[in-house]
């Protein structure tokens, strides 16, 4: 049975979204569960996505189109996943910060959390500060994602923090930042909890803050 879950994810791996469907479906049939096609499967496959593209093996082109064919998979395990309450790696929030519409390594971090096993909610692109605290309090996530392409919107995420102390959310999430500009002296400075440089990192520090 191991062999079908080594199928789905070097499909996965290799972007084959309609092979990756067929396989799942099968193992389903085979009888395993939901849990262990998306841990040994899908999880699997994103995992050896995340350390090639982040030892330079894979570029964005590949990430995406690895992404694309994983959630071909999850289309099929979530509403069984729903179904059994299985818990998810955690919540995280993600968005790109106010002024900001840059967008794609964003998207790109959340594809590599939900291959993770993290259950995402993507406020979008120029989030404002209120946002980020609205969707603490709504979703109450483990981890806020802040995502800034330019040096002169990667400001408001220390306005973002500033914004979460203000309303005596700070101690319920962790957050972490990342974008180009971006470096981890800054998140120090600012009081973030982490910094990511790549999409791979983003998901290694998610896993540890979720604990
Ligand atoms: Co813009 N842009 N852009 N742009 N753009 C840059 C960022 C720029 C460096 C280009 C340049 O001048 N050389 C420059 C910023 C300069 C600066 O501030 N230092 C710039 C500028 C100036 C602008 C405009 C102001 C241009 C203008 O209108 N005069 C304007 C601003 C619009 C706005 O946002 N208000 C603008 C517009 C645009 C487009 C709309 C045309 C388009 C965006 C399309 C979109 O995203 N849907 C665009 C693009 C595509 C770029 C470049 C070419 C590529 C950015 C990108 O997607 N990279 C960029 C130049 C460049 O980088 N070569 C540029 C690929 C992506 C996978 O990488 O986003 O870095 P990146 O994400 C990485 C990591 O940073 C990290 O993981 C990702 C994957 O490993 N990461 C995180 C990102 N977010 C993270 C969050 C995390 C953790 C890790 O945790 C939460």
């Amino acid at each position: 049975m191991a062999s079908i879950l080594e199928k789905i994810a070097s499909n996965l791996y290799q972007g084959e979204d309609e092979a990756v469907a067929e396989l799942v479906h099968q193992a389903l049939d085979h009888g395993l569960s939901a849990v262990e096609v998306l841990q040994g499967g899908l999880i699997a496959g994103m995992d050896e996505v995340g350390r090639d593209f982040k030892a330079g093996d894979l570029f964005v082109p590949e990430v995406l189109i690895a992404a694309r064919a994983m959630h071909a998979g999850m289309g099929i395990l979530r509403p069984l996943l729903a179904e059994s309450g299985t818990p998810t790696a955690g919540k995280y929030v993600i968005g790109t910060v106010k002024g900001d519409l840059h967008d794609i390594g964003k998207n790109l971090v959340k594809m590599m959390l939900e291959g993770a096993g993290f259950e995402t909610v993507d406020l979008g692109t120029d989030v404002a500060p209120q946002g980020f605290v609205d969707a603490v309090r709504q979703h109450q996530p483990t981890v806020i994602g802040m995502s800034a392409l330019l040096t002169t919107t990667m400001t408001q995420m220390k306005t973002t923090i500033e914004a979460l102390q203000e309303a005596g959310l700070r101690d319920r999430v962790k957050v972490m930042i990342g974008g180009a500009p971006v470096t981890a002296a800054y998140a120090h400075q600012i009081g973030a909890d982490a910094y990511a440089p790549d999409a791979a990192t983003a998901v290694d520090i998610a896993r540890e803050l979720a604990g």
